[in-house]
């Protein structure tokens, strides 16, 4: 067996949460994107439609909290239902956040999610956990009503 074929086996599973955000939601992209992840090669783990309470966002934002637009950020993502998936794969923290694209869609690379699906920046479509500690915390305030 080769060096590089033995690193690739060799390197990491991880799981990481996505969230098709209200405007993906009330667009009809969920099929579609999906789709791209399980096209990938990703496992869909967990799968949940929900419209998230207020301090469900604040709980899901708290990163953000002291940021300028966080009440934004909330107000938007508490506008309608979104779906959370799950997504279990090599590298998947990376992978999935370089599928997804730049923050600001008009700005996201062709082939990305929000550089193909839109141009907004609160309303970008999707949310990618940008690390595996934030996947924890995230799943956690995603999933806090939910068994399983
Ligand atoms: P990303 O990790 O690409 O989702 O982006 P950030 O963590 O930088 O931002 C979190 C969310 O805040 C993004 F969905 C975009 C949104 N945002 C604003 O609404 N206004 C801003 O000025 C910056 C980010």
């Amino acid at each position: 067996m080769g060096k590089e074929t033995y690193q690739e086996m060799s390197s990491s599973t991880e799981e990481t949460l996505i969230v098709v955000k209200p405007d993906g939601v009330r667009r009809g992209l969920v099929g579609e994107i999906l789709g791209r992840f399980e096209t990938k090669g990703f496992v869909v783990k967990r799968l949940q439609m929900l419209t998230m309470s207020k301090p469900q966002a604040e709980e899901f934002y708290s990163v953000h909290k002291e940021k300028p637009f966080f009440k934004e950020l909330v107000a938007f993502i508490t506008s309608g239902p979104v779906v959370g998936a799950v997504l279990s794969g090599k590298d998947a923290v990376a992978t999935v956040r370089r599928m997804v694209g730049a923050t600001k869609s008009w700005e996201a690379a062709a082939g990305t999610i929000r550089g193909d699906f839109g141009l907004g920046l609160t309303d970008n479509t999707i949310h990618a956990s940008d690390s595996a500690e934030s996947f924890t915390k995230e799943q956690a305030a995603f999933f806090s009503k939910t068994k399983g």
